[in-house]
């Protein structure tokens, strides 16, 4: 009879025997994180555990409701993981409330607006062509079609938020809703400003620190908190989990609410698979170590914008507070698109990012974003992050000389000396 309903060895073959197409295409994947630098700011490399807990037994599991009030019968190890979640959350950012169950970082944002805002009300974020995020205003988003958006965006003269404008743009438009953060904003926030702000105005306040919750976690950048009304976070960018998002407040009405919205408002069944992983990151996150790793995240951006800097390069409002940076190609005639592509073909991986103001299209764009998190969870410090810089100018000039197809011996140079430094910090070796 099970013969006749399961393939043969559904229990017991590994991926290799069960589905050799997709088995290859993980090992391929596998071998490019490992020789590849990984340059892509909201990127990481999730510990064996966290890889681990993502693909366990949990993941046929339904839990849909909170920890002791479900719709389902068998989830009292759902229970544990979750509630071990919320409390390492609740611990590692200091707050009183967490929903761990946001699927992504663009559900927690939109169960953010879904418990806050009503169809057509405004809210300010910080534009999308000043390293903003999607959804936080963009025409092309949800936030932007079915609210009512009102951006603020960096100054042209030294590309950093001017506070005073925020608070012009906010009394000239009440906006219920006010977003800091971004994806591309290589500076510290001003959460106490814009909370004095906001109360002016009458509006929340929230933080998305997705990019720097990690740096927030190890304590190597300011807490959104007391001030953000509502701070919302991925679990899988400097905060080095899984791809997830968390919804953390100190209200208690607004944590009421904001649960409401994610379930039943947004989503059904969690996936409690993630939300297991995103406890075991959290739990690495509380260990001293992960202090360390913040401060060499920040460290390493600082010792690579410097790099950069010296190698003719220019990073944007002139240097990092945190763990990424851009990068303008538009003095060496070199656009976003091709230095992506080109550095891609020496092993170093980042995304073309539109610099503040850019004449380019989002498609093309006149830099680069890099970022350090995921070569600093290699075990990279200050002198490879340096060597790196170079590399990358090394790529850049080769295109800044030869057009977008660049030069292949110095591409050629620049993939032996990854290897090497890649060689020497590797990773997954029980994989
Ligand atoms: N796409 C992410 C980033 O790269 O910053 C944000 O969602």
């Amino acid at each position: 009879m099970t013969d006749a309903v399961r393939s043969a060895g559904f229990f017991t073959a590994h991926l290799p025997e069960a589905d050799p197409e997709v088995h290859a295409a993980i090992q391929n994947e596998l071998k490019r994180q490992r020789h590849n630098i990984e340059l892509i700011a909201s990127e990481n490399i999730t510990s064996l555990a966290v890889l681990e807990a993502t693909g366990s037994v949990f993941t046929n599991k339904y839990a849909e409701g909170y920890p002791g009030k479900r719709y389902y019968g068998g989830c009292e190890y759902a229970d544990v993981v979750e509630t071990l979640a919320i409390e390492r959350a609740k611990q590692l950012f200091g707050c009183a409330y967490a929903n761990v169950q946001p699927n992504s970082g663009s559900q927690m944002n939109q169960a953010v607006f879904l418990a806050l805002l009503n169809p057509g009300d405004s809210f300010m974020g910080l534009d999308l062509n000043c390293g903003g995020h999607l959804t936080h205003g963009s025409p092309v988003n949800m936030s932007g079609k079915w609210f009512k958006p009102i951006p603020y965006g960096v100054r042209r003269e030294d590309e950093l938020i001017d506070m005073d404008e925020v608070a012009r743009i906010a009394r000239e438009n009440k906006p219920k809703l006010i977003i800091c953060g971004g994806t591309a904003y290589s500076r510290h926030w001003d959460f106490q400003r814009f909370r004095e702000i906001a109360d002016e105005v009458g509006a929340y306040l929230l933080a998305d620190i997705s990019h720097f919750s990690g740096l927030v976690a190890g304590g190597a950048h300011p807490s959104p908190f007391p001030h953000a009304h509502v701070v919302t976070t991925t679990t899988h960018k400097s905060l080095r989990g899984p791809r997830s998002g968390v919804i953390l407040t100190n209200d208690e009405d607004l944590a009421k609410k904001l649960n409401s919205a994610v379930f039943p408002g947004l989503q059904g069944g969690p996936l409690v698979h993630v939300i297991a992983a995103k406890a075991v990151a959290f739990g690495d996150a509380l260990k001293p170590e992960f202090k360390a790793y913040a401060a060499q995240i920040v460290a390493n951006a600082k010792a690579l914008a410097a790099s950069v800097t010296a190698q003719g390069l220019r990073v944007v409002s002139g240097g990092t507070d945190n763990h990424l940076m851009l990068v303008d190609l538009s003095a060496k005639d070199v656009t976003g698109k091709a230095a992506e592509k080109g550095l891609d073909r020496a092993w170093l991986t980042c995304n073309k990012n539109g610099v503040p103001y850019d004449t380019r299209s989002p498609f093309v764009t006149s830099g680069i974003r890099l970022g350090t998190p995921a070569g600093t969870t290699r075990g990279f410090g200050e002198e490879e992050f340096t060597t790196i810089g170079q590399l990358i100018a090394e790529v850049v000039d080769g295109m800044s000389r030869n057009g977008d197809d660049g030069d292949g011996q110095v591409e050629a140079r620049v993939r032996d000396r990854v290897e090497e430094l890649c060689s020497r910090f590797p990773i997954y070796p029980e994989l």
